[in-house]
């Protein structure tokens, strides 16, 4: 823990709803514990409901739970966001809203995602206040020397590899790149990109603090298993010290 977040953990205000991970809170601790960053992607096509997911990651020990919604913002997603802030932060996990500092805000989530066409993270920090996450998309080493300087709580690295996921990827940086990463910054490392539970374990002996997925934690037929392989499979593998 950084003298930064001892600190905040004084400085959280009052209206902080309770159990709310804000960003002077130990991100990397919740990542050492459980370094499993689920991305709940709309388009994705779980066969189940948002909430039901969230339920079984939690279930499973899943810490971080971000919400992506490309299409058009309706009410309803607003809505669903509301009800996942809630649940989350009830379990004392980390809700993330993607692209959307205003839904972040309104439904109450801990924080928002931020890619490099979206608010600039000034703005955004501006926006949320001090005590939101903020976590910023990066995909070369001149953009993650540029977030290690912002506002910004943790980066995200990627793709690390090939993905089917994402529109239009940028191209994939491989774990070389979240070494270089690793070796500029303290703050919480996110790899991203085309990770299963096979490579997993090398992204972090790499250097991440954690691994994003969208995918390959829908690849089994029970989710809460699969999240649990996942975790395990991460708790086997080497860090980088
Ligand atoms: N940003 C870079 S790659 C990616 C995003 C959102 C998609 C990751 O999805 P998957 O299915 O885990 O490869
Ligand atoms: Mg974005």
């Amino acid at each position: 823990m950084t003298s930064d977040e001892q600190d905040g953990e004084n400085k959280r205000p009052d209206s902080s709803p309770p159990g709310l991970v804000t960003r002077h809170s130990p991100l990397v601790t919740i990542f050492f514990n459980a370094p499993l960053y689920a991305i709940l992607d709309t388009a994705a096509n779980p066969p189940f409901p948002a909430e039901t997911a969230v339920e079984a990651l939690l279930r499973a020990g899943v810490r971080v739970i971000q919400y992506r919604h490309k299409g058009p913002f309706r009410r309803a997603h607003f809505q669903e966001c509301v009800t996942l802030a809630r649940k989350i932060h009830e379990a004392g996990g980390v809700f993330v809203v993607n692209d959307r500092a205003d839904v972040a805000d309104l439904s109450g989530a801990a924080g928002v995602h931020l890619g490099q066409e979206d608010l600039p993270p000034e703005k955004a920090r501006r926006f949320l206040g001090e005590d939101r996450l903020i976590g910023y998309s990066t995909h070369t080493l001149d953009q993650a020397r540029l977030a290690a300087a912002a506002p910004v709580d943790y980066i995200a690295i990627g793709p690390v590899f090939p993905t089917q996921t994402k529109m239009n990827p940028d191209p994939v940086v491989g774990l070389a790149l979240v070494s270089e990463v690793r070796s500029l910054t303290n703050k919480p490392l996110v790899a991203i990109g085309g990770i299963t539970m096979e490579n997993a374990p090398s992204v972090l002996a790499a250097g991440a603090d954690a691994v994003a997925v969208i995918r390959d934690l829908l690849a089994g037929p029970d989710l809460e298993e699969r999240a649990r392989q996942f975790l395990a499979a991460l708790k086997t593998g080497s860090r980088k010290p």
